[in-house]
């Protein structure tokens, strides 16, 4: 596997970074993760305008402009053969010495992998997930924006870890007002009297992607969109359930701490939405 790796594709075996990079040291750095299908990228303009408005909140100049980062994220997938990947962009802030300072970094460091993906089984997708609440609350946005898609995951791999003891794969995480905010690594979606809604993301979400895109699906479909707070309350007495972003695009719940969502099956809308999503994905999307 080819990997960009500061000005040169090298192989995996020799993409290394240095153990004074305080992407390692302090989390301190900005990612994407962004898919391939059928050798277009999707939604690649969006998601590199994330990037750089993470790269903004935490004081980090980026290497390259928007187009050359659109350019080497192209030539990873065209180096690697692939149409369809996951693609893992990350920019830490390089290296420094063993202080916090980032201004002592002179130099941030960027990385590309692309790589075949690993989806949930597809029986999660035939039959919904099963997920719980799990007690780690979401970080505040006073004290870390959620919004800043930063290499500091803790936070959510505490819920991730949490989720796991339940036997769950993906868990809600509560903001702390306790309120819903997103799972560890996707945005929440409810279909309730025909309506489409979703937490804003001033409740602790990342702005999702793949959660705008369905934003755009609603009103293509014409299906009500709306953002509005939500509690698990709002969950288990939904009419239906889904979990979106780009590793798992739109996968069905049918159950939250125990209790069964709608029917307990996917529901008509979720099926709708995915089948939606799953074409544009083939005709949107920048080709490489
Ligand atoms: N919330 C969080 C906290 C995320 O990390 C999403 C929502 C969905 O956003 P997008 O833009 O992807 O629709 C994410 C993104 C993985 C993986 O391996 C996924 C993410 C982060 C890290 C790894 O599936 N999620």
């Amino acid at each position: 596997m080819k990997i960009y790796l500061d000005g040169k594709f090298v192989d995996d075996s020799e993409a290394k970074i240095s153990v004074f990079d305080h992407g390692l040291l302090y989390g301190d750095g900005v990612f994407e993760g962004i898919r391939l299908y059928g050798g277009n990228i999707f939604r690649l303009d969006e998601h590199l305008e994330r990037l750089e408005n993470s790269a903004k909140a935490i004081m980090l100049k980026l290497p390259h402009t928007r187009q050359e980062i659109s350019d080497l994220t192209c030539e990873t997938c065209r180096q690697n053969n692939l149409t369809d990947a996951y693609i893992r962009l990350v920019i830490t802030r390089g290296v420094g010495d063993l202080g916090l300072a980032p201004w002592l970094c002179p130099k941030p460091s960027m990385f590309i992998i692309a790589s075949k993906i690993s989806l949930y089984p597809q029986e999660h997708y035939d039959n919904g997930l099963s997920i719980v609440t799990v007690p780690t609350r979401r970080i505040n946005p006073a004290a870390l924006p959620p919004t800043i898609k930063s290499l500091n995951y803790l936070n959510n791999i505490l819920g991730k870890i949490e989720a796991r003891q339940f036997g769950a794969l993906e868990a809600i995480m509560l903001n702390d007002q306790g309120y819903i905010a997103e799972c560890t690594a996707d945005n929440v979606f409810i279909v309730a009297k025909g309506e489409i809604v979703t937490p804003a993301a001033s409740q602790g979400a990342l702005k999702g992607i793949t959660r705008s895109a369905i934003l755009d699906i609603g009103k293509a479909l014409n299906i009500p969109v709306r953002e509005s707070d939500m509690t698990r309350y709002d969950v288990w007495c939904a009419d239906e359930c889904f979990l979106t972003g780009s590793g798992a695009e739109v996968i069905p719940v049918v159950k939250l701490d125990g209790r069964e969502i709608g029917a307990g099956k996917p529901g008509p809308i979720t099926k709708r939405v995915l089948a939606e999503f799953r074409r544009r994905v083939l005709v949107e999307g920048t080709r490489i």
